[in-house]
């Protein structure tokens, strides 16, 4: 499918040779855009825009907005190019339009490392995992005992960074700029948490259990712990949280946190320790690396947009948000003249609960067109949502895709609750296509 090409004038380019105008195309803020205005804004995304009426006041096109088309790949070894936010850590997000497969395939997992990892385990079965803290008999278990001695259950599961969608917010957050590729559904295959702490006898007592790994802290100092997120007890509790042993079928690869990963679906991918080499049961709130303060924690009364807060009064995330990506047509794709039809798909998910439904809109939110949802293959996996939209003539169009999860709630116009770390920004997502 060929892409649109360079715009004429990148909107940076246009801000610096021509601020007013470039303002004008932007936000509209000298009145209705009509004549030269939209013939300018016309040129700037490379067609006329036949929806142009519907445009809301201040949207930069999204063939314009920051990132289309210009950002940074990388080719990690066994991976598709992915999209480079860092590479010390190494940090990579799945370009939208790879995430079409039902389980998505190492190949196009994207990678969210906070240090670096160990080196690969010489005999993978001996790897050892200790349980201790809030239990009658801490264990040490190998992961050959481990995969012996207790039920194996398979899911699929949704795995998302806490700050995936970070990107959206304005003004910009702390941390990597996450588009809405920073999501997996991969096919864990474990055993459950609750079988390993109930065959420690978990005591009463038991509030969090905080996870360690392997990884090397950035600084170099062994005896520093890169990251270790506690997942409260009710959760470990929940049957598809799990301690897993292969992903797809295969033993889960290096970079995803082999030989043993914690998956806590549902929730902030940072729960999900990879390199898992200890459980430690607290009768407490954990506090280890990546715990309170403004870390994995939004407000709970909104703050100033770009204010500051030490985060006490927030809340940890729970749930993840609803959100939707679209999979069959990458961002700036060009369609013969004549096009009037498009197939669109793609997958949606919200965290603990279930899509409800999927509605695709080419005229900038004026009007919505419901999509078909397929069920999940199970609790927490994502969902397949396919339909096609229809277009009234040639031009430039967004496709705005939005989900609305089993509470009714609807991704969206903005990214809401701003917060220092930029958690939770799932705004409606859209593409840029181009017909003629
Ligand atoms: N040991 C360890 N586990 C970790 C991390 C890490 O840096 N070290 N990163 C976490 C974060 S923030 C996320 S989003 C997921 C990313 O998993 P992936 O790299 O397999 O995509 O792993 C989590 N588990
Ligand atoms: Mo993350």
């Amino acid at each position: 499918m060929a892409r649109i090409g360079k715009p004429e004038r990148s909107l940076s380019e246009l801000y610096r040779d021509d601020p007013e105008r470039a303002d004008w195309i932007v936000f509209g803020r000298r009145g209705a855009l009509k004549g030269t205005a939209l013939a300018a804004m016309g040129a700037a995304v490379g067609a006329t825009i036949p929806f142009a009426n519907r445009m809301p006041t201040g949207l930069v096109p999204a063939a314009l907005a920051q990132g289309a088309g210009e950002r940074r790949l990388f080719r990690f070894e066994g991976k598709e190019a992915l999209i480079d936010l860092g590479q010390r850590p190494l940090v990579l997000e799945t370009p939208e339009h790879l995430l079409d497969d039902e389980i998505t395939p190492a190949s196009k997992f994207f990678v969210r490392n906070n240090g670096l990892p160990p080196e690969p385990a010489a005999d993978p079965k001996a790897w050892k995992l200790r349980i201790d803290g809030e239990v009658n008999t801490p264990l040490e278990l190998t992961v050959g005992e481990l995969e012996s001695r207790f039920p194996l259950v398979t899911y699929q599961l949704q795995m998302e960074c806490g700050g995936n969608g970070r990107g959206f917010f304005v003004p910009e957050t702390r941390g990597n700029q996450w588009g809405n590729g920073a999501i997996s559904n991969c096919q864990w295959t474990g055993v459950r948490l609750r079988d390993l702490l109930r065959a420690a006898g978990v005591k009463d007592s038991a509030k969090h259990v905080a996870p360690y790994a392997s990884d090397m802290h950035l600084s170099g100092d062994p005896n520093r712990v890169v990251i270790s997120r506690a997942t409260p007890i009710e959760k470990c509790m929940e049957e598809h949280t799990i301690v897993a042993v292969r992903m797809n079928g295969e033993p889960i690869p290096h970079i995803h946190g082999a030989p043993l990963r914690l998956i806590v679906p549902g929730w902030p991918g940072s729960l999900s320790q990879k390199w898992l080499t200890r459980l430690w049961v607290r009768d407490r709130e954990h506090d280890g690396p990546g715990m309170g303060g403004t870390s994995y924690r939004v407000p709970v009364i909104p703050i100033v947009p770009g204010s500051r807060d030490d985060g006490k009064t927030f809340r940890d995330i729970h749930s993840m948000w609803v959100r939707s990506v679209l999979t069959n047509i990458p961002n700036g794709s060009r369609f013969p003249a004549g096009t009037r039809e498009i197939a669109v798909r793609g997958h949606a998910w919200a965290g603990e609960d279930s899509v409800r439904a999927v509605h695709v809109s080419v005229d900038f939110g004026a009007t919505w067109t419901a999509m078909d949802v397929k069920p999940p293959a199970n609790k927490y996996a994502w969902q397949r949502w396919s339909g096609t939209v229809r277009l009234p003539s040639d031009g430039y169009f967004e496709i705005w895709y939005r989900a609305t999860d089993s509470q009714g709630r609807m991704q969206p116009h903005a990214p809401a609750n701003w917060n220092p770390q930029g958690y939770g920004a799932n705004p409606i997502s859209r593409i840029a296509i181009l017909v003629g």
